[in-house]
Order: C-alpha cells, then sequence, then structure tokens
C-alpha cells in the first residue's frame, strides 16, 4: 500500500517534534512546510530526521520545503503556523497575527491538499480552526482543532502526579475552549476506575483543576521565549493516528459542534471520535448544571475571539 504523506505547515518548535514523531510512528512520509526565512531550518530538520531513521529502522522520507506544491496531495495537514505567546500574553492576544497567517495557510491548503484531514494547532485555537473551516469550506468532519488532548493529558499527569500512580491508569477530559476558561469534567476523572473523589480531597482537586488551565501559561513563564511543544506535537500525533489508522479513538478535541452541548456553529472541546471519516461523532452527554454553566461561560470566551476574526 502506497505510504500515506502528512504536510506539517509550520516547521518551528512543535512542527518539528510533529515530524519526528510521525516519522517514528512510519505513519508516512511527512514534508515540512514553512516560509521561506525558515526555509534551511526546516530542510536542516528534515535532513537531519533522515540521518536519525536507521536508528530507528522507519523507512519513510522527510523533506523541507517553501513551496506549497509539496504539500499536494497530503493525506494529513497539521498546522502550527504562527506565532507562540511570550510571558505575560494571552492566547488571544496571538489573534491579529496568526488570523492573517492562517488566511493565506487555509488557502494554499485548500489549493494543494482539498482531501486532507486536517488538524489546527495554531494559537488562539478555537478562533484559528475556526477561521480555517470559514476560509478553505472543508467539511467539518475534516477540520479539527488539537487542545483538548493536550489540557486533558495534563490534567492527567498532575493527577499521577498527586496519587503516584501510573499515567496509563489516569482517565479524564477537559472540555471547552483552550483557554481560562476550560472546563474539566473532574466528576468522570479516574484512575484505574476508581474516581479520583474518592482519591484526592476536593482542596487538591481545586488546585489541580487550577493548574490545568495555568499549565500552558506556566511553561511559557518557565521558557520566557515560545510554548509548550513537547506535549503539544504527541496529543495532535495521537489525532493524526487515528485518522490514519482508523483507530476510532474517543478524543476531546475542537470540533465542530451543530447543536451538541447546546453549543451551535462553533468549535470547542468535545469528546470527538476520530477515524477515517475524519471527526465522525461528537459523543455529547449529560452535563450536571454546574458543568453545563461553566461550559457555557468558555463558550462566551470562544465566540468573543471568533467574534473578532470577522469571518
Ligand atoms: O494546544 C495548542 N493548540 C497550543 C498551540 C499548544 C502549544 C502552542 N500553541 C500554538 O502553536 C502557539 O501559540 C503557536 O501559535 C503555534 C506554534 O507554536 P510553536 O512553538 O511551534 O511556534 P514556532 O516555533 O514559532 O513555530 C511556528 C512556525 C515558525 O517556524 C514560523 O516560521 C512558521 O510557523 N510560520 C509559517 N509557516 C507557514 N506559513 C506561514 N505564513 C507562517 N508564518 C510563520
Amino acid at each position: 500500500m502506497a505510504k500515506k504523506k502528512i504536510a506539517l505547515i509550520g516547521g518551528g518548535q512543535i512542527g518539528g517534534n510533529l515530524a519526528l514523531l510521525a516519522a517514528q510512528k512510519e505513519l508516512g512520509n511527512v514534508v515540512i512546510f514553512d516560509i521561506p526565512k525558515a526555509e534551511g531550518m526546516v530542510k536542516g530538520k528534515a535532513l537531519d530526521l533522515m540521518q536519525l531513521r536507521p536508528h530507528d529502522g522507519h523507512d519513510v522520507t522527510i523533506t523541507g520545503s517553501s513551496n506549497y506544491s509539496d504539500i499536494s496531495g497530503a493525506d494529513v495537514i497539521i498546522i502550527t503556523a504562527g506565532i507562540p505567546r511570550k510571558p505575560g500574553m494571552d492566547r488571544e492576544d496571538l489573534l491579529g497575527i496568526n488570523l492573517g497567517i492562517m488566511k493565506d495557510v487555509a488557502t494554499n491548503v485548500k489549493e494543494y491538499a482539498p482531501n486532507a484531514f486536517v488538524i489546527v494547532i495554531s494559537n488562539p485555537l478555537d478562533a484559528m480552526v475556526y477561521a480555517f473551516y470559514k476560509v478553505s469550506g472543508f467539511d467539518k468532519n475534516k477540520i479539527v482543532g488539537m487542545a483538548g488532548a493536550l489540557d486533558s493529558g495534563r490534567f492527567r499527569a498532575f493527577i499521577a502526579m498527586e496519587t503516584g500512580y501510573s499515567v496509563q491508569d489516569v482517565t479524564c477530559m477537559v472540555l471547552g475552549g483552550h483557554g481560562d476558561t476550560m472546563v474539566p469534567i473532574t466528576r468522570l476523572a479516574t484512575v484505574g476506575g476508581v474516581p479520583v473523589t474518592d482519591l484526592i480531597s476536593p482542596e487538591r482537586l481545586k488546585k489541580i483543576e487550577d493548574r490545568t488551565r495555568a499549565a500552558g501559561g506556566e511553561i511559557v513563564k518557565l521558557f520566557g521565549n515560545g510554548s509548550a511543544f513537547y506535549a503539544p506535537a504527541q496529543s495532535a500525533i495521537e489525532m493524526a493516528e487515528s485518522y490514519l489508522r482508523d483507530k476510532k479513538r474517543v478524543i476531546p478535541c475542537a470540533s465542530l459542534c451543530e447543536g451538541e452541548f447546546g453549543v451551535d456553529g462553533y468549535f470547542i472541546g468535545v469528546p470527538s471520535v476520530i477515524g477515517s471519516g475524519g471527526v465522525e461523532k461528537v459523543l455529547e452527554f449529560t452535563l450536571r448544571d454546574d458543568e453545563q454553566s461553566e461550559l457555557n461561560k468558555t463558550l462566551d470566551a470562544v465566540k468573543k475571539t471568533v467574534g473578532e476574526t470577522g469571518l
């Protein structure tokens, strides 16, 4: 069977790690695309990764380019094009610059890879995935935003750090916008099926929820320049793999809701089934009143930023 093709639009901190992870999982041949001034960087990363292959034994090709024609026919597109936050910035502060970039990216992806499954990572995430949808005209099931996988992973990591139990056995979900108003659904979090509310005090759980919401900013502050990239890259690769291998994983993703959870016409973090059809289904479930009001609050934040796109 012919190898799949994964095109990474943006070959920076996350993009470079996406290329490494995609190659190591042999998801397909990888093209790292970036703007001309970064062409040397992506060609260098691609060459370095080609030289890593003998150690890993993964027979895929990795190339770097600043020519959009090189993404032609990609099966999966993962977009990190844009600038990351600096300390003191909210994700929403990136809108002005990253919206212009996303419009350009969407136009080119529509031209060169019209049948791809598109995973948007760039911030402000919920507005950027919406912008891609509006500009590209792609079907809603072929576009998804990566945020909930990362935020839920952070929540899981903090629960495992608190309890000392294996991260493998911690399950939970974080819904809503990728921002300070995101909604950890703590009542459904378990360690090996045991509710976390039976393992961790309410006070500690509140601190873990707050740390999850602020986790991106915590790393931005530590770095001083740039934001997280290892966990975001792995989170997006899980989504790409579920699409390419039709795994039907249920992952919190920014998917277009058309009535689910009382949301209509916005991309927001919800449990999403990812398979060969792309976002095949949003798994809706009954929220408690307090959870629904938190979701409504995060939806208001998403609506505000989406409104500023003018799309
Ligand atoms: O969970 C999430 N969705 C977030 C997303 C998690 C972490 C980071 N988040 C956002 O991803 C972050 O706020 C940024 O908006 C993006 C990318 O973060 P990254 O850390 O990878 O930023 P870099 O290292 O600056 O890489 C961005 C690359 C860089 O190489 C630029 O040259 C390139 O984007 N770029 C472009 N590529 C293609 N086309 C255009 N127009 C373009 N402009 C810049």
